[in-house]
């Protein structure tokens, strides 16, 4: 069910009556179940002139209703399976609802439908002056025995009187023709309901032509000037579908009704579906003849759930990338002249990748802290802070111009880097710790000698062998980090990815605000991340190493650009803007 086009009963219930009064020529079409409600009233043509023309309204008729439950139309579906078709109708629909009514079985029985249907928001129901149980109008070999017509004229009248509202309204319907008693007996019924309390005719046949309700229609005219009195006929040109709804309007019809259509579409397309299954051993060949899984999806508003989910998914912690600087180690090349953000990696730039990777990870509270080259960075749908001294200071002073928005916890990335989501799904996100690093201990499978004078050097507690696996998974702690770690003492290399709780947000911030008060009183420029970091490992306060030697790489050099972008032709890796 589609959430989209509700009303609440009394708004849908009276757009029938507004449309008798304002427009000429309704045009009704026949719906079964939700899904055909939905079809029903969201198709549209658009006309030369440019306008737009859909169904004004929805028609439950007893035939489809019947057929779609695999029952002959014969009022055998007792009025609670109506009543909740209708309902399931109603639900996805905001246009008005006509409902058959048969012949509205006993009075006391009709009186108790309409309260329900007028509480469920339908603007109408139609009964037919056929004697219960009826048959049905186009099944030309059944008996059809027609009522009194005041006997079913005061039925109509004991309906309107139990209404709640004036606008729902009762038609009666004048089954003369399907009974072969012609024009004379028509009219004479059509005297009598113009008389009692009905809101409108509707003349039925199932003649191959026109003729008929025409003619009646021209009588019907007529008897309306002559008593003076006007109610609205209605008309359902099954058999008879040569003429357009148009040119019934134009024959003095306010009301055309497509009264069985949608339910014969999907039978017939049903049929041929199994058919061409079975002929062919598979469901290729159906193809054409079924809609797509993604059009079905789609109309019953499936993108609507996904959507909310997703929304609901997102992680509001926020992630700062740090992106102010130079770009590192691009001295011979043009990108040296480039904001970090925009470093361009196959067909797209730098930070086009991280946040599209940060968006895989449901990570949409994200503020990109700008510098070097700031105009040039692109970055919609993220808060762009841009820090003036991103000359003279170095990260830190960027992280606490967005000081305010950390307090419960955050994400800091440097921007220079190029990382997977599931790195930040699987590691970062996951993070049961304070303060968390996440280092790389395939360091040590490099050759010592081609380490970059970029590269941030860790060293972890406890780790006196530089083996590559340990036989027991424990967490970690940092014992020193920053740019005076020796190689030869170094075990692991910063990712440039940490990840702060709230508890860890503030124990940082603190040592931060002691730190400017007291060594760094006089040179708060020279106090960077990892001097805060290790006044805390100092303190006893723990810095947590997350371990891992894939999914990312750090962007310092057109090798390392080669290097992504080769991953990348070979891999599905994802880019979702
Ligand atoms: C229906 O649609 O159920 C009708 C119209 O009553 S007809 O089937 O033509 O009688
Ligand atoms: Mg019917």
């Amino acid at each position: 069910m589609t959430l989209r086009y509700r009303l609440p009963p009394f708004e849908r219930g009276r757009q029938l009556k507004q449309l008798l009064k304002t427009k000429n020529g309704i045009r009704i079409i026949e719906v079964h179940n939700g899904l055909s409600a939905i079809v029903g009233s969201t198709t549209f043509v658009t006309e030369p002139d440019g306008a737009e023309t859909a169904f004004d309204g929805l028609w439950v008729s007893s035939l489809t209703d019947s057929a779609a439950k695999g029952h002959p139309d014969t009022e055998v579906i007792d009025p609670s399976s109506r009543l909740h078709t209708i309902q399931e109708i109603a639900q996805v629909s905001n246009k008005p609802i006509i409902v058959d009514g048969d012949t509205g079985g006993e009075a006391t029985n009709f009186e108790y439908f309409c309260a329900k249907l007028e509480s469920l928001g339908v603007s109408a129901v139609i009964i037919e002056d056929k004697k219960y149980p009826k048959r049905n109008s186009l099944e030309g070999d059944s008996s059809h025995l027609l009522e009194d017509p005041y006997f079913f004229a005061e039925k109509i009248n004991r309906g309107k009187q139990i209404c709640l509202s004036d606008h729902f309204l009762i038609f009666s319907r004048i089954e003369s023709f399907i009974a072969g008693l012609g024009l004379d007996d028509a009219l004479m019924r059509a005297e009598i309901y113009l008389d009692s309390a009905a809101d409108g005719i509707l003349i039925h046949s199932r003649a191959k032509t026109p003729a008929e309700i025409i003619n009646f229609s021209e009588a019907y005219q007529r008897l309306c000037l002559k008593k003076n009195k006007y109610k609205p006929l209605i008309c359902v040109p099954t058999k008879y579908n040569e003429i357009t709804d148009n040119e019934l309007f134009n024959h003095g019809f306010q009301v055309v009704i497509y009264a069985n259509h949608m339910l014969r579409a999907a039978h017939k397309a049903m049929n041929q579906t199994c058919l061409s299954i079975l002929k062919h051993k598979r469901s290729k060949e159906a193809d054409a003849l079924i809609s797509p899984i993604d059009d079905l999806l789609h109309i019953v508003g499936y993108e609507d759930v996904t959507a909310k989910d997703s929304k609901a998914k997102q992680n509001t912690t926020p992630v700062v990338i740090l992106a102010a600087g130079k770009p590192k180690g691009f001295a011979e090349t043009e990108i040296k002249e480039l904001a970090i953000s925009n470093i361009p990696i196959a067909n797209a730039t730098l930070l086009e990748w991280q946040l599209s990777t940060l968006k895989q990870a449901n990570l949409a509270n994200i503020t990109l802290l700008t510098g070097y080259q700031n105009e040039s960075v692109n970055a919609s749908g993220v808060e762009v802070i841009f820090n003036p001294k991103f000359q003279t200071n170095n990260f830190l002073s960027s992280l606490l111009l967005t000081r305010e928005k950390l307090n419960n916890g955050f994400i800091l990335t440097f921007g220079d880097i190029f990382f997977d989501k599931y790195l930040l799904i699987n590691y970062v996100l996951n993070a049961n710790a304070d303060i968390a690093l996440l280092v790389d201990n395939s360091f040590n499978l490099r050759i010592r000698k081609n380490i970059k004078s970029t590269t941030d050097l860790v060293v972890l507690k406890n780790i006196n062998e530089k083996t590559l696996r340990k036989l027991h998974i424990t967490s970690n702690l940092i014992d020193d980090i920053g740019n005076h770690v020796s190689l030869d003492l170094a075990t692991h290399e910063f990712t440039g990815i940490s990840r702060f709780s709230k508890n860890g947000a503030a124990l940082f911030f603190d040592m931060v605000d002691e730190l400017l008060a007291t060594e760094y009183k006089n040179s708060a420029e020279r106090l960077d991340f990892y001097t805060v970091l290790r006044a805390l490992i100092r303190k006893n306060i723990p810095v947590q190493a997350i371990e891992a030697n894939q999914g990312w790489s750090e962007v310092h050099s057109m090798t390392d650009i080669t290097a992504i972008e080769k991953v990348l032709n070979h891999s599905t890796f994802e880019f979702t803007l």
